[in-house]
């Protein structure tokens, strides 16, 4: 206890910048890289002291997490809210002790946009539209014409940005083209466990699916094996075009190979970029309502550009 009342003496002293870090959880590959990409940055050398929070996938726990972020007034507050909605309450608590809410990754759906002060991620929807977009190139390349498109889809965790978001994006390219159909859209809540489960039901009931759209790569991974082990039982392959969402490097190995035909990046590294805002804000510079990040789609065209500098 002495040792540790101590410490954060020498904490202060040092005039660290505080920063409560609600984490959601450990779903996926994605998730892992932004964990350490924010322990990586907010660091001592740095400058920072970083409570850390991994509130596996409870919304409960992050807003414990919070609070107690809150009754340790702390600098700053980062995190990433598993899903849009119910978060006004807690918001509002740490806009009341005027400490800064930078939301990471994904959004919540409130009413009062001053409860955060920004936003650092990804366009989603944009996503979900460049994977519907590199699809409809594709068949087009193929000559698919007018023949029915039979499409499942993989969503992540329910009510989350990233899964409303690739779905919107999805949706409203699939919409200008009437013979693509949706024949199925289930959650596997961005696991590989969940992922598998899911795409074995799917294939049990639809016998000609000709597109799976997985709105992660660890629910990628999962539905490759219960396609292999499908085509094991019926001794029917399978051609499948799928499109993955995140690009970390085991996916995109598979693009390489040819086993995923698209996959539309999705960067975790947020670190240097949440850093950068919260210098805006020590020093007083403007700071904009949201920051996105720039990405791209891989194919096996230009998968090899990428693949030897991807960390994640
Ligand atoms: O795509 C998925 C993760 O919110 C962008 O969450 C993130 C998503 C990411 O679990 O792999």
């Amino acid at each position: 206890k002495e040792e540790e009342s101590k410490n954060e003496d020498t904490i202060l002293n040092q005039e660290l910048t505080v920063v409560g870090v609600s984490q959601l959880g450990s779903e996926s590959m994605w998730r892992s890289a932004n964990t350490v990409s924010i322990k990586e940055t907010f660091c001592k050398e740095n400058g920072y002291f970083l409570l850390f929070d991994n509130a596996r996938q409870k919304q409960e726990n992050q807003i414990k997490a919070i609070r107690s972020f809150i009754s340790q007034r702390v600098d700053y507050i980062v995190f990433s809210p598993i899903t849009e909605e119910g978060w006004e309450t807690v918001l509002q608590e740490a806009k009341d002790a005027g400490i800064p809410v930078i939301l990471m990754d994904r959004n919540v759906k409130v009413a009062d946009e001053s409860l955060y002060t920004t936003w650092v991620g990804s366009d989603f929807t944009e996503e979900g539209r460049k994977a519907g977009e590199w699809l409809a190139e594709h068949l087009a390349g193929i000559k698919f014409n007018d023949e029915d498109v039979n499409i499942v889809v993989l969503q992540g965790t329910k009510g989350s940005s990233a899964m409303l978001g690739r779905s919107a994006g999805f949706h409203e390219v699939a919409s200008q083209y009437p013979n693509w159909k949706i024949l199925e859209e289930v959650n596997g809540d961005f696991t590989t466990v969940k992922g598998k489960e899911e795409m074995a039901q799917l294939l049990k009931k639809h016998e000609n699916i000709d597109v799976l759209v997985s709105q992660n790569d660890d629910m990628t991974f999962g539905a490759l094996e219960a396609i292999r082990e499908a085509e094991k039982e019926t001794g029917v392959k399978r051609d499948i075009i799928i499109i993955s969402f995140d690009a970390t490097r085991t996916a995109l190995e598979k693009v390489k190979a040819g086993t995923i035909n698209a996959d539309v990046e999705c960067n975790p590294l947020l670190g240097d970029e949440i850093e950068e805002v919260i210098q805006r804000i020590e020093n007083d510079a403007p700071v904009e309502k949201a920051y996105y990040i720039e990405e791209k789609v891989f194919t096996q065209k230009n998968v090899m550009s990428v693949i030897k500098d991807r960390i994640y």
